[in-house]
């Protein structure tokens, strides 16, 4: 298969620091030769901005987001997967933009909500919003200059292995229709959970935030947290996903090299995508 790894090196406008050194060093590690060693052709495109310009923080994610949204209809364009590495999560946003929002599901592996809105935040962390942003609860302004994004249904949305919640973010989740499948949860609710999401849509966007993984596992960021899931049950995951739904796009992000003390988490982030791509290519 022909695919198309975009390059996002970026956390919170910042470019290679924490998180926005994961991209950059999960090429390091070795994905796209161990993509290239199952068979696929890998073409590289790396999102950057001009270093010398000033940046508004929020300002700097959505001007990401419009880069991703066009970049991302390109590699449709010629048939290509596209596959996101990014730090931040809601780079999500122009990704399902250049996907096509209206008949893209999203499953979204991720151990936070990213269901704060800018009145329920405490932290300020513009990417705790992102799933937010994506139901179109917040940002909605600015998210309209994202080429081609239109904000999606509740239902087309199911979020997987979710446990780190603040307290009025869950109250927005609860009052939502996203759904929601929590880690001990999975091999009972996970199907339900995407054939529900496959009412509304013809294909899916799988969004892998590392900390989805169990911190015994791999230590993804400094937000990762225990009561995750195990590599184990990624690969039921991804291929649920995939005997349901056609993988249209994939995103690994929040990988910060700095916590990986182990490698674990660098070696995790290449096993799901080269899974991920494998089942692209097969659903
Ligand atoms: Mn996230």
């Amino acid at each position: 298969m022909e695919i198309q790894l975009l390059v996002v090196p970026y956390d919170s406008a910042n470019r290679g620091a924490r998180m926005g050194a994961g991209p950059e060093a999960l090429l390091a590690a070795g994905l796209p030769q161990a993509l290239r060693d199952a068979g696929h052709d890998v073409h590289v495109k790396l999102a950057e901005l001009p270093a010398d310009s000033w940046k508004a923080e929020i300002g700097t994610a959505f001007e990401l987001m419009r880069m991703i949204s066009i970049a991302v209809r390109e590699a449709r364009e010629v048939n290509r997967l596209p596959i996101v590495l990014a730090g931040n999560c809601n780079t999500a946003v122009g990704t399902l933009a250049g996907l096509g929002n209206a008949s893209t599901g999203v499953v979204w592996f991720d151990a936070h909500a990213d269901f704060n809105t800018p009145e329920t935040t405490a932290s300020g962390f513009l990417d705790g919003t992102a799933v937010a942003m994506l139901t179109g609860r917040c940002w909605k302004t600015i998210a309209a200059t994202v080429p081609d994004f239109q904000p999606l249904s509740d239902q087309q949305v199911c979020l997987v292995g979710t446990r780190d919640i603040d307290a009025l973010e869950h109250a927005l989740l609860d009052e939502s229709n996203v759904s929601v499948v929590e880690s001990r949860a999975l091999r009972a609710g996970l199907r339900r959970a995407l054939s529900s999401v496959n009412e509304h849509v013809d294909q899916v966007y799988v969004h892998l935030d590392l900390d989805v993984i169990d911190s015994d596992v791999a230590s993804a960021n400094t937000f990762a947290v225990a009561g995750g899931l195990t590599l184990d049950d990624m690969d039921y995951a991804l291929s649920e996903i995939a005997q349901t739904l056609r993988i249209a796009g994939v995103a690994l992000t929040a990988y910060d090299p700095a916590a990986d003390t182990d490698g674990a988490a660098a070696a995790a982030a290449i096993r799901l995508v080269c899974t991920a791509a494998a089942l692209a290519r097969e659903s």
